[in-house]
């Protein structure tokens, strides 16, 4: 049987690419092709961007903020109807477990419309008064106004709630998107066509091209002429290379990128809260979380206690198909993250690491063994100038270091080019309140970890990212603020 093949979603129809260049999709979970997925060239890239233009000056642009708000709950609903085939999609690409995309990547995929519907019915803009000689006076009101075709370019992690996080506020302030998912990724990207043609999202609102980035969709669409504004999440190298790319037509840019992020575990923490958080900012979508945990920081008289419960949990992280209901883990995204992933287990040997669990490849039955499974991984005894503790892995693993004061690991954790998130384990809230607020990042839990509010700001600070989105924060990006002074 020949696998399925994904086309571009362009100006609400689905096109295959004029070139007739195809890639594979293949599952992570044993390296089956699961599907082929055209890649754009520039003709269909222009098609996108021209049908995004387009949809601006249709029925879309001229739609009352309250029925795009509702056409956006339609979406929302639409995805929800057809849950199992979103699900089904993104587990068949990432290869994640079905109770961790059931409860994380689908519903959260749904909710960002919702969410970003109310907040620009809900916010208001600013108003003054203000003197003028004559005493009469004059007014000044700020309106919002789309920013007009916004690039959404997404990694493959968390492919169908990323991408709705942007996509979601963007056709909330009244843009028209094209988006280009991960190459490794494409499916539930594609499938979100199918609901906005079914709820009556005007065509060319929300278009789809696939391909990979340097020389094909990406650089085509960040590089278009046409594009007004770039909305990014990868690694910080990729949005350096976008960044670049839109200096030259002074293209607004919206960067979450990587991150290196440390969790604080002190004394006086509860150890089974702060272990269960940290375990699963570690391991979670098998280290796949550009708020995960990977480097950890224990107060010495709970760190040998520490360690060894957090060994523990990593190795009863059990690796396996993503429907099994005993599996705890997936398999990294390919074979090719894989070998960056193994590549810092071995530096780690190197380097004279400790190794408290994993280190390796786990031993997987024999359907299983083509695909990208690596074992949850945990050492310590590294010094703090370790590639290993600098540098982004993107894998389950994690370094921990003892320390002894809050000085100390205040500096130890901000001592990072990343600023992306950090957790605090404690249950002192003086410390807590201290400590958090001390940390260079955009986004501190404190005794939990991933607990998301949409209404607050999301980002990164240092080479994490630039600007925040959520919330009113998004609006921000999205719209174009246009202030209108009246003379009385
Ligand atoms: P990536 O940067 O390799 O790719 C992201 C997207 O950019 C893909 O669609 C890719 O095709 C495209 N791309 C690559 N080069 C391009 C170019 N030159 N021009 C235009 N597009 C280009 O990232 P990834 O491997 O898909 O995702 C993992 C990374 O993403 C990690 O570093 C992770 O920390 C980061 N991330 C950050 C956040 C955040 O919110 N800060 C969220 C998720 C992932
Ligand atoms: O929760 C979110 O809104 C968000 N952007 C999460 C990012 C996770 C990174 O992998």
């Amino acid at each position: 049987m020949s696998a399925r093949e994904i086309l571009h979603f362009i100006n609400g129809q689905y096109v295959p690419s004029a070139s007739g260049k195809l890639f594979d999709d293949r599952s992570p979970v044993d390296n089956r092709v699961i599907a082929r997925v055209h890649e754009a060239g520039r003709p269909e890239v222009d098609a996108a961007v021209a049908a995004a233009r387009a949809a601006l000056s249709g029925p879309w642009g001229r739609m009352p903020v309250a029925e795009r708000a509702a056409m956006l709950y339609a979406v929302a609903d639409g995805i929800n109807r057809r849950f199992k085939d979103f699900l089904d999609a993104e587990v068949a690409d990432t290869g994640k477990p079905v109770s961790l995309a059931s409860h994380l990547d689908i519903p959260r995929g749904a909710a960002n419309f919702k969410i970003f519907a109310d907040t620009v019915k809900n916010v208001a803009t600013e108003f003054f008064e203000m003197p003028t000689p004559d005493g009469a006076g004059a007014i000044n009101y700020a309106i919002r106004v789309p920013k007009g075709v916004v690039a959404v370019v997404c990694p493959w992690n968390l492919p169908l709630l990323l991408m709705t996080w942007k996509v979601g506020p963007a056709l909330a302030c009244g843009n028209a998107v094209v988006v280009k998912p991960s190459e490794e990724s494409p499916a539930t990207a594609a499938l979100l066509g199918e609901v906005m043609n079914e709820v009556g999202v005007p065509p060319g609102v929300y278009n789809v091209v696939h391909g990979f980035g340097p020389d094909s969709a990406g650089e085509f669409l960040t590089t278009h002429p046409d594009v007004d504004a770039i909305t990014f999440t990868g690694e910080t190298r990729t949005g350096s290379a976008i960044l670049r790319a839109a200096a030259s037509d002074i293209k607004a840019s919206s960067m979450e990128l990587g991150g290196k992020n440390p969790a604080i575990v002190f004394a006086d923490a509860d150890m089974n809260v702060a272990l269960e958080a940290t375990a699963r900012s570690v391991f979670a979508n098998c280290g796949q979380v550009c708020l995960g945990t990977e480097r950890v920081y224990v107060e010495r008289p709970i760190f040998d206690e520490f360690v060894k419960r957090l060994g523990d949990a990593a190795r009863i992280m059990k690796p396996g198909r993503p429907e099994a209901e005993d599996t705890k883990i997936g398999p990294l995204i390919s074979l090719e993250h894989r070998e960056k992933v193994l590549s810092y287990y071995e530096l780690a040997r190197q380097e004279g690491a400790t190794v408290v669990a994993g280190g390796g490849v786990p031993d997987m039955p024999d359907d299983l063994k083509q695909g990208a499974w690596v074992q949850p991984t945990v050492w310590t005894g590294l010094p703090e100038t370790s590639r290993v503790v600098r540098e982004e892995i993107f894998g389950p693993c994690c370094h921990v270091t003892p320390f002894d004061t809050e000085e100390e690991v205040i500096r130890l954790a901000n001592d990072t080019p990343y600023g992306l998130a950090a957790a605090v384990h404690t249950t002192n809230l003086s410390r807590a309140h201290r400590v958090g607020a001390k940390l260079d990042v955009g986004i501190c839990w404190v005794n939990s970890w991933f607990l998301r509010d949409l209404r607050t700001p999301f980002g990164g600070t240092k080479h994490s990212g630039i600007g925040r989105e959520g919330g009113v924060h998004s609006l921000e990006f999205y719209t174009e603020l246009r202030n209108v002074c009246i003379k009385l």
